[in-house]
């Protein structure tokens, strides 16, 4: 693989892999706005950043079970209504080094920060689709039947599953509420190379997994893609299944990601002086559920109090409110008296009440995705 042309990154990324690129921002710069400026937004690459040298011949092939097959450029995406949509991207590896810590797992570690809130601009994929004869669907469907693929210019090589694909089911796509966007700007501007210049998928609400970047195609299939980061990678099992008992056919491609919180504005461990100690971080949840509460603990779990939530500084939060980006993450803030040696930990509460595991162990899981369960820093005081 050619990594020598990627572009010039951030110096303050915290890097998890050079080749390929996989990095995220520092927690307090992750926390320091509600829309992550593009140079700190999470980097997850599978391969080099590929480079669309003649934009003007870029299309997008639009195939499989349609009657009629279709070449889309870049100004006949364009051309269609745009919708500007604020949704967190949340890697499925999120928090990877914290479970490893307690059984190793395979994969790429993360910290807290693999993810980031952008507002990303572009087309409905329901009416790029409506554009080459596939119909509104805006009822709910099951994931068994007809998909629809994504695939990236990307010249990953066979062996580690070839190029870049994905898919979600036909009743999603085709879904104008789902907000499922082919992506041209985010943060009002050009799509970065980084991020999937000229076109991305954004799924919102889904693992960053279905998100596809350097989109080359689009493709109604009979049923999901059997891309390898479908198949082979990003399914969620048992604390029991091992690299030497797995069955990957025995599960689904993980979608909606969970309810999930993470402390932002403290470290793992930190030496502080006693005295009122800020804390904040963030919190949401996938499928369009909002964050009805986030809880804090400083007695290990006994008892908690509410933290304050905002999207927009200054305007209260309420899940599920007109005034809220469905899609996006809460920040939440609160001040801690801090006496002693103290532990805080945060968990949230989702619009359907879905709660975060208290345990790794009990989500633990041989690839290392889904870490959610309630996140926990040290407090070491100084005087
Ligand atoms: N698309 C392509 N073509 N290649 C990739 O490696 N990585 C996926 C997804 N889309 C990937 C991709 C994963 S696992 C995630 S989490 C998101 O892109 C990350 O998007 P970002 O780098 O823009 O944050
Ligand atoms: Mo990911």
């Amino acid at each position: 693989s050619d990594y020598s042309q990627e572009p010039t990154r951030h110096p303050s990324l915290r890097i998890n892999a050079k080749e390929p690129f996989n990095a995220e921002a520092t927690r307090r710069d992750l926390v320091a706005s509600y829309v992550t400026p593009v140079d700190l937004f999470l980097k997850r690459n599978h391969g080099p950043i590929p480079i669309l040298h003649d934009i003007d011949s870029y299309y997008v092939t639009v195939a499989g079970l349609i009657e009629r097959p279709a070449k889309l450029y870049l100004n006949d995406i364009k051309k269609l209504p745009k919708y500007n949509v604020t949704a967190t991207l949340q890697c499925a590896g999120n928090r990877r080094t914290e479970m490893s810590k307690n059984r190793k797992v395979r994969g790429v570690g993360w910290d807290v920060c693999a993810l980031g809130n952008a507002t990303w601009g572009g087309a409905k994929l329901s009416d790029v689709l409506q554009l080459i004869g596939v119909a509104y669907h805006t009822e709910i469907t099951p994931s068994g039947g007809k998909h629809v693929e994504f695939t990236s210019v990307d010249q990953c090589p066979e062996e580690k599953g070839g190029p870049y694909k994905a898919s979600i089911p036909l009743g999603h796509a085709t879904n104008p509420a789902a907000d499922v966007l082919v992506a041209y700007e985010m943060n009002g501007e050009v799509l970065k190379r980084d991020h999937g210049y000229p076109l991305r998928v954004v799924v919102p609400g889904v693992i960053g997994a279905r998100s596809v970047k350097w989109l080359d195609r689009i493709d109604i299939i009979e049923e999901e893609c059997q891309g390898f980061f479908m198949q082979k990678d990003y399914k969620m099992f048992p604390p029991s299944v091992d690299w030497d008992n797995i069955v990957w056919s025995t599960r689904k491609p993980q979608m909606d990601y969970p309810v999930q919180s993470a402390i932002c504005s403290l470290e793992d461990t930190n030496a502080i002086i006693p005295g009122e100690v800020t804390v904040t971080g963030y919190a949401l949840s996938g499928g369009g559920r909002g964050i009805e509460r986030v809880d804090i603990s400083t007695d290990g779990g006994k008892t908690w109090f509410g933290a304050v939530r905002y999207q927009k500084e200054g305007v209260p939060y309420v899940a599920g409110d007109i005034s809220s980006d469905k899609w996006a993450w809460v920040l939440f803030k609160t001040v801690v008296d801090v006496k002693g040696d103290t532990e805080i930990i945060v968990k949230a509460v989702d619009s359907s009440a879905n709660v975060q595991p208290e345990s790794v162990e009990t989500i633990w899981n041989l690839r290392g995705i889904l870490n959610t369960c309630w996140h926990r820093v040290r407090l070491l005081t100084i005087h």
